[in-house]
């Protein structure tokens, strides 16, 4: 046995002590007729293990209980609701899947679920279909590794370029997903190689395997899969969706592998984007591409997440009339109302790629029409690659309860949740979801599951703000500290919040200024600083800094015109120098560097002292967590503190460059006299 089978796997949120309110108590599980479902077992099983090892019982009779899990057919159609009379806890539920996720709940609340008696609480969750994507390949990909943009090591799911025998972290990685609602898994990359194309066909019965693990946690399985499939897999001469052998030849593969795995999910895919097949070799646009798709899926009641990240990778950075950031409107705003209901148009939550900070994509607003969901960035690319702590609830957060327009009820969230917009039919009725939220999974076969253990709380607070996208992230945060080091000292919750609240500003602070984004090194995969690493090349991410000032011109008045994409009041806010916002000034306007921001600085004064603030910020959280050493698992403490030291060495090469990058593109000193090089 190598070292690495020794090391037991960090229980990330779900640690035995967790559950000891719980197991300490008489459990009453009542399953009704799902007792046969796989859920069902999961229920049964958490209750055994949390009672064995706390003292409590599971009780299947009509004896005495303190906690009651019951299935009642009159119960919300999603979720379950808790009520506490005569000092009995009850959670009912419509099916096994409402009784876990009513459980995990208990289990979040700890003894608070066993106090006062309190009138029913019902607890659906906002988006129905909360999902996790894996960029994860099968052969091990020359530049980006066996996870693209993963930064925790090799895939839970594949080794030696086959799917594992041993699939036993996929399926505590089933219990973790499980316990914070989400229900749907996307197993490879969204760039499909050949070999990860072939799951759909010789691979079926391994994605089954993974398919059998994830089920009893109320977890769906997807596939990302390859426009160009009928070509690729099937040797046919096209993958036109207009012939109809490219139809014939979708509808039998989806045929079996819903004849395989009959709860199958559906199918992810990038198409016409960054290099991947799509409809338009063959004339045809995206709503014609996804709905050749979706029809083959329909009879099986499957769902296709189409991606919305289309854009010309091969711009000329010297022609200002271009902008990426206007693609995914100008591509998809045109199609609404031509997709089959059985897709989903999967939009990221910025119109350019994962930033920092971003404004909120205009295509959420823009189609009222089609099914949507919000596609968000668990794992770090762009935030640190989980070398940096980043919080990033806060963010996601902001994203979801962004109102999209004026007067309007509307916000990120109702587009998640499928709430028809203004003009739009009801949904059908069915089984086919009518929203969603997905997100790049930052899990990877890494001892902490996540490379730095305190980026387990961005995928467990992903799960919890899909499920009630109201929830305040630091509420959040707290929930999953309580969980994850249960019983801990004080020092450590407190010394968490003190590194973790406000991480993902400290983050921008020190990284790309005021909304213009990117400045990331190409070289080291975007980790890190340069500041021009992308400035003369083909991606569209410019900042356009010279001797006078810097920013990206998106103005309908003089610039690219993207601010016109959105409905009022954001295309008169962000248009308007004297409302936009700071954070995103940079990202709507070309300004001299001695523009005057709202906080009353300079845009040169602030990229120089926030850089400096950040800096000393970071480098306070090295000694914070240093005394906690001995206070948490030892392991846990010295990766941290490890990855601190990154981070400080890290921020610090960024300040130093963006701040020096600056200096001598605008000649401005630093008004507090602090060294420039
Ligand atoms: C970018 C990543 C790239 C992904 C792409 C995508 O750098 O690896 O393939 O997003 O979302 O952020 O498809």
């Amino acid at each position: 046995m190598s070292t690495a089978d020794t090391i037991p796997v960090h229980p990330a949120w779900l640690p035995d002590a967790a559950f000891a309110p719980l197991g300490s108590r008489r459990v009453r599980v009542a399953l009704g007729p799902d007792a046969a479902d796989p859920v069902a077992a999961t229920v049964l099983d958490e209750v055994r293990r949390a009672t064995a090892a706390h003292g409590g019982a599971l009780v299947t009779d009509d004896g005495p209980s303190d906690v009651v899990l019951r299935w009642e057919p009159d119960a919300p159609a999603a979720g379950f609701t808790t009520t506490r009379t005569g000092g009995v806890t009850s959670v009912v539920a419509r099916d096994a899947v409402g009784l876990l996720h009513g459980l995990h709940a208990l289990v979040r609340a700890g003894e608070a679920a066993f106090g006062a008696d309190h009138p029913t609480v019902v607890d659906t969750p906002v988006a129905p279909v909360r999902m996790l994507d894996h960029w994860d390949n099968i052969d091990v990909h020359p530049v980006m590794g066996q996870v693209e943009r993963g930064y925790a090591g090799g895939s839970i799911f594949y080794a030696d370029g086959r799917v594992r025998d041993d699939l036993s972290r996929v399926a505590a990685y089933a219990r973790l997903l499980g316990s914070i609602g989400i229900n749907a898994v996307a197993i490879n990359n969204v760039n499909v190689h050949r070999t990860e194309a072939r799951l759909l066909t010789d691979g079926l019965s391994d994605v089954a395997r993974v398919a059998d693990l994830f089920r009893p946690h109320g977890v769906r399985t997807y596939l990302s899969v390859s426009f160009a499939s009928p070509v690729v897999l099937g040797g046919l001469p096209t993958s036109d969706p207009a012939d109809p052998d490219v139809q014939a030849w979708w509808a039998a593969a989806a045929d079996r592998v819903y004849a395989t795995i009959p709860d199958f999910g559906g199918f992810v895919v990038k198409a016409d984007s960054e290099g991947q097949p799509g409809p338009f070799a063959y004339g045809r646009d995206h709503a014609d591409g996804a709905n050749l798709l979706a029809r083959a899926v329909a009879p099986h009641g499957g769902t296709v997440f189409w991606r919305a990240f289309v854009y010309n990778h091969e711009q000329d950075w010297r022609d200002r009339r271009t902008d990426r950031a206007r693609a995914a409107y100008d591509h998809f705003a045109p199609l609404d109302g031509r997709f089959d209901d059985n897709v989903v148009l999967q939009v990221k939550y910025g119109p350019m790629d994962f930033q920092t900070r971003e404004p909120v994509s205009p295509v959420l607003a823009a189609m009222p029409r089609t099914r949507l969901a919000v596609e968000l960035q668990v794992t770090q690319e762009y935030t640190g690659q989980q070398q940096h702590v980043c919080y990033l609830g806060p963010l996601w957060s902001q994203v979801l309860t962004f109102p999209l327009a004026d007067g309007a009820t509307r916000d990120v969230a109702s587009i998640v949740a499928g709430v028809p917009g203004p003009g739009a039919d009801a949904p059908p009725s069915g089984s086919t979801p009518t929203g969603g939220i997905t997100a790049v999974s930052n899990v990877g076969d890494d001892e902490f599951w996540t490379g730095h253990p305190l980026a387990q709380a961005n995928l467990y607070a992903y799960g919890r703000l899909a499920w009630d996208p109201q929830a305040d992230p630091v509420a959040l945060l707290d929930e999953w500290i309580g969980l994850t080091f249960p019983g801990a000292d004080r020092r450590v919750r407190d010394t968490l919040h003190t590194l973790m609240d406000g991480s993902w500003l400290t983050y921008e602070a020190y990284t790309a200024p005021l909304g213009v984004g990117f400045m990331v090194d190409p070289g080291r995969q975007h980790y890190g600083p340069n500041v021009d690493g992308y400035e003369y090349s083909k991606w569209g991410t410019y900042h356009f800094a010279d001797r006078d000032g810097v920013g990206v011109d998106r103005t309908v008045a003089t610039g690219t015109g993207y601010t016109g994409q959105y409905p009022s009041p954001w295309r008169e806010t962000y248009e308007d120098l004297a409302t936009c916002p700071d954070e995103l000034l940079l990202f709507f306007h070309h300004v001299p560097y001695g523009h005057v921001l709202h906080s009353g600085r300079t845009v040169i004064q602030h990229v120089y002292d926030s850089r400096a603030d950040a800096v000393d910020v970071v480098t306070a959280w090295v000694d914070a967590w240093s005394a906690l050493r001995g206070l948490v698992d030892d392991r846990l403490h010295a990766r941290v503190a490890e990855r601190l030291a990154e981070q400080v060495r890290s921020a610090t090469e960024w300040r130093d460059q963006v701040r020096t990058y600056f200096f001598r593109k605008s000649g401005v000193p630093d008004t507090t006299g602090r060294p420039i090089h």
